[in-house]
């Protein structure tokens, strides 16, 4: 239903210079808020048309570099619900499509817990694009346009109760849509699943805080963890937990999977932090892909928080982030 939302609107990104305020999204919803008619619009003065779309924006929704092509965040990625390779999701993901019936499982200390499907979500929240660096903790990095809804939108929905310290997220678990999830020959499993996550309540009401229906204009592909994932993009990639089935309030710090299968290489905060390095190797600069090639175009600097300080050092003043990590 809503889907249409998020259908069509490649074009936007070719010449990469859209800003939130041109945005086509953003038109669009304005004039549908307002109940016009395009025609109606068109008829209005454009200075009135950006007056009333002319709101504050978080200088951290959109970033003025060259953004990773669709093929690369398409097909580079990390989910090891399917396969540890980067290239074997995109093939294996193939006939996971799930749609606006996919249910979410809301629940906890909150005051309006349920199971909702994609479609609820969708009509009760707004969707709007953010162009976003990704900084994986493996020390590469990509700029992904998702489409999607502000995370605190969900939440101010549910209404949490002051109990609520915590969210905790939880990937779908089933080793039909998701071979990865069976035993390999030696009776391991890759990771512990379902793949959890969790984030402190004011990180999650943190604008930044996105959930992703979307990318590159188009529904969300299954390698990029359909229908619904998370973006927290001041933090290693795997805060961003795709395929998103549970979302539970909780009073104590919830259990994160990279964390527990390895505590001392990664944290429960796991910010983006150049001076912090992985025990195996620097997180000083990463590796950041746009092109087809894959490899990487060139090799940057790591920001602090990934770049997104401004918006976020407040939430963790007086803690020591080598530590906390
Ligand atoms: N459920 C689940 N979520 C996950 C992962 C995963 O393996 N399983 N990988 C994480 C990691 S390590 C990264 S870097 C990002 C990659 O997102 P992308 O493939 O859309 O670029 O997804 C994160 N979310
Ligand atoms: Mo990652």
């Amino acid at each position: 239903m809503k889907n249409r939302k998020i259908r069509g609107a490649y074009t936007q990104y070719k010449d990469n210079q859209v800003t939130p305020e041109d945005s086509y999204w953003n038109r669009r919803d304005f004039i549908k808020n307002l109940g016009l008619s395009g025609l109606a619009a068109g008829s209005m003065s454009s200075s009135a048309l950006m007056a009333t779309i002319d709101r504050p924006v978080n200088s951290g929704f959109n970033t003025a570099e060259p953004l990773s092509t669709e093929n690369v965040v398409t097909h580079y990625n990390n989910f090891y619900e399917f396969s540890t390779s980067k290239r074997k999701p995109a093939e294996m993901a193939v006939n996971f499509k799930p749609g606006n019936d996919w249910k979410v499982e809301i629940s906890g200390e909150i005051e309006k817990p349920g199971n909702y499907t994609l479609e609820d979500i969708l009509s009760w929240t707004r969707v709007e694009e953010r162009i976003y660096r990704l900084r994986c903790v493996e020390a590469w990095s990509m700029v992904v346009p998702w489409q999607g809804f502000q995370l605190s939108q969900l939440i101010n929905l549910v209404k949490p109760t002051s109990k609520a310290k915590f969210v905790a997220f939880e990937t779908l678990e089933s080793r039909s849509v998701f071979p990865g999830q069976k035993r390999g020959v030696l009776g391991f499993h890759v990771l512990p699943w379902p793949y959890r996550e969790g984030l402190r309540m004011d990180e999650a009401m943190n604008p930044l805080a996105f959930l992703a229906t979307g990318v590159y204009g188009k529904p969300l592909p299954g390698q990029n963890g359909a229908p619904l994932r998370l973006v927290v993009p001041w933090k290693y990639g795997f805060k961003s937990i795709k395929s998103i089935v549970k979302i539970r309030f909780v009073e104590q710090q919830p259990y994160n999977t990279w964390r527990k299968s390895g505590p001392r290489e990664y944290g429960f905060y796991a910010n983006v932090n150049p001076k912090v390095d992985h025990p195996r190797w620097s997180q000083a600069t990463e590796r950041r892909i746009t092109d087809d090639s894959f490899f990487g175009t060139k090799r940057i600097d790591t920001k602090m928080f990934n770049g997104y300080g401004e918006q976020v050092a407040s939430l963790y003043s007086g803690m020591d982030l080598a530590r906390d990590f």
